[in-house]
């Protein structure tokens, strides 16, 4: 096989133990790698019902076929496990050097199963595996544990890493890379912490066997020209994701105060430009010119790093107007490793129930000490409201009970990213029927939604949520590269396959690729409803109540709510071209049309399938 070096690299923590493993050409053929690899390895090797934080969850790390590559944007690794947030299937997508170490090493994926009995962290150098003492690291935050690798074993290393979230078994801690990078929303970290894997780090030294070598090098430069370029290219040098910050407040889709409002009355505080203003650093994922993270000065004097979700979830969410004391929170969350995102989202819901007398504790909107000290206490499990928090918002709802679930902002377990939805229902499909639970990711249909409509409940909505899913959950998270340069800049979807083949000798069409993506997309849902062990309902796919029940009260769209008949209609239309059944489960005809029927005797141990 070129472009895959057919090996994996298993690594057991309770023997300390590690083997170097042949897989098969088929799991990369039917899989392609990345998200494909790591569903293909949790339906087979961690039984039905474990419980995620158990010695028996796996801690994978995978690249594709083109992650680590000298190309554009590649320098990514997909993390993923049973997720201990949700309970289903969880991975993230971040940048860093160990993409291009572990595939230097001679791996395509790593699986890490077992638990260490005290700290420690790997060391991948090549084929010689060592497990070394982490007690040092152990309490460290993600900024001083990873300078302290770097030091210890040369800048520019691959690291993942956790922080004391993980360590502590926040249920949404990610893992950490580069100083600025995050990746794992559905609490990726907390398996690393479950395990007392404080880190891994790879140093490899080989190179890449490729099919052709001379044509990748010349498509690689072509790339990287082509990116340069692009017309949109220097404004996205200029806000990154932060751009999409005023766009957000103009079409009232900006989270404010829980999900309340889609408009923020201090939204030119938080936004692009105010972000460039004071902007005084970039930084980014290896393999890339589009360097997209950029940092400003915070309001405690240290370097913290802005994306658009952050500066929603812990901004306009909060009632937060001071982009400083925002990066403030979002840097917090970075060393301590935790995800930003479902952090915003637990301190709103705080911020909620305080303000409705229902729990004991006084934090107000916009109070930016109180956020803090609350963001602290959630990363540390410390007090009664932090150690409550620190399980994500549907288990804080379910045990304050009065009705909170109506305002935890959530989906299957995962809280929601930076969109609001009470006026953009192809949006809230692309939450519902996430495979990771209400992430972006996979189907960013709200531009599009806009454009064409956004008060319609269309078919249209649902092929078009189809459609992103295969590109960027699907086709971008198989071969393990970032979306941004096409989605972003407009970089051709046809230079993938071109990539693709000059690495593999594989002459696949884009429709060849997609059609992996729903292999997976639909073992991803079988997965789900396995674990789910027959309470699989189609209520699982559906956003909280918030939406449907309580209008938004400013701006032009002040009244409109989500029609939960309307929804419906779309999540049919949605099942029915996915192949699944009215409950939302892959029938037996779909699954063999994708050549998963293996899977059916398993799923049927837990449901009748149709
Ligand atoms: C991603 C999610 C996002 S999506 C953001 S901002 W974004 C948040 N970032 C966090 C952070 O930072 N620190 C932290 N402690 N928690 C954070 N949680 C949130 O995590 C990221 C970029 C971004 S920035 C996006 S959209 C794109 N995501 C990609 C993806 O998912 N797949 C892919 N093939 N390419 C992508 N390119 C872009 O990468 P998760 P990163 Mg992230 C600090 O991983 O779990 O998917 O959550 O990886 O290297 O930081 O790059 O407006
Ligand atoms: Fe990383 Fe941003 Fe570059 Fe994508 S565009 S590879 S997220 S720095």
């Amino acid at each position: 096989m070129k472009g895959w070096t057919g090996k994996l690299l298993r690594v057991d923590l309770t023997t300390q133990k590690a083997k170097i493993e042949n897989y098969s050409k088929d799991l990369a053929l039917e899989f392609v790698g990345g998200r494909g690899y790591a569903i293909k390895t949790l339906w087979d090797e961690v039984p039905a019902g474990t419980d995620p934080l158990s010695p028996k969850n796996k801690f994978i790390a995978a690249l594709g076929p083109l992650a680590g590559l000298n190309m554009p944007n590649v320098g990514k690794t997909l993390v993923a496990g049973k997720s201990p947030l949700t309970g289903g299937y969880g991975d993230g997508n971040l940048g860093t050097n160990f993409s291009i170490h572990l595939r230097q090493s001679g791996y395509d994926f790593l699986i890490v199963e077992g638990k260490a009995k005290t700290p420690l962290y790997l060391l991948i150098e090549d084929t010689d595996i060592s497990f070394r003492d982490a007690d040092h690291l152990w309490g460290k935050g993600t900024f001083a544990a990873e300078d302290k690798l770097e030091k210890d074993h040369g800048r520019g290393v691959g690291t993942l890493l956790i922080g004391q979230g993980g360590e502590k078994l926040v249920k949404f801690a990610v893992v950490r890379s580069l100083l600025g990078r995050a990746g794992g929303r559905p609490g990726i970290g907390t398996i690393m912490g479950s395990k007392h894997l404080k880190a891994i780090v790879a140093k490899g030294t080989g190179g890449p066997e490729l099919h052709d070598p001379d044509t990748f090098r010349t498509l690689s430069k072509e790339g990287f020209t082509d990116i340069k370029n692009k017309e949109a290219f220097p404004s996205w040098k200029r806000q990154g994701t932060m751009s999409i910050f005023s766009w957000c407040e103009e079409h009232s889709t900006l989270p404010s105060y829980n999900f309340r409002e889609g408009q923020f009355e201090h939204a030119e505080s938080l936004d692009g430009d105010a972000m460039e203003k004071i902007k005084i650093d970039t930084l980014g994922c290896p393999r890339c010119i589009m360097r997209c993270g950029h940092c400003i000065e915070d309001s405690e004097g240290q370097k913290a790093e802005l994306d658009y979700e952050n500066v929603a979830l812990l901004g306009s969410n909060l009632g937060m107007r001071n982009l400083r004391e925002v990066a403030t929170l979002n840097r917090l969350a970075d060393d301590y490793g935790v995800d930003t995102i479902s952090l915003g989202s637990c301190i709103a819901f705080a911020m909620e129930a305080s303000e409705k007398g229902l729990i004991d504790e006084k934090i107000e909107w916009g109070g930016f000490q109180k956020a803090r000290q609350l963001a602290l206490d959630i990363s540390l499990r410390r007090g009664k409201l932090g150690q409550l928090l620190a399980e994500g918002t549907r288990a804080a709802a379910q045990k304050i009970g009065k009705n909170t679930s109506d305002f935890a902002m959530q989906i299957k377990g995962l809280e929601i990213s930076g969109y609001d939805c009470h006026a953009a229902p192809g949006m809230a499909l692309s939450f519902g029927t996430s495979p990771i639970g209400a992430h972006h990711k996979d189907a960013w249909i709200i531009t599009w939604e806009i454009e064409h409509g956004r008060e319609g409940y269309l078919e249209g909505k649902a092929d078009e949520v189809i459609r992103l899913q295969r590109l960027r959950g699907g086709m971008f998270e198989n071969l393990v590269s970032c979306r941004f340069p096409w989605i972003e800049i407009g970089f051709e979807l046809e230079w993938y396959p071109k990539y693709f083949a000059a690495a593999t000798g594989l002459k696949w069409s884009l429709e060849d690729l997609y059609r992996v993506s729903d292999r997976g997309h639909s073992l991803i849902r079988a997965y789900w409803v396995r674990e789910a062990g027959g309470k699989w309902s189609r209520q699982m796919d559906t956003p909280p109540a918030r939406w449907f029940k309580e209008p938004l009260t400013k701006g032009p769209l002040a009244g409109a709510t989500l029609d939960s008949a309307g929804y419906d209609k779309l999540l049919s239309w949605y099942y029915e071209k996915r192949g699944w059944d009215k409950r939302g489960i892959p029938t037996k005809a779909t699954l063999k049309s994708l050549e998963l029927e293996w899977a059916i005797p398993e799923l049927e141990k837990v449901v009748a399938l149709g």
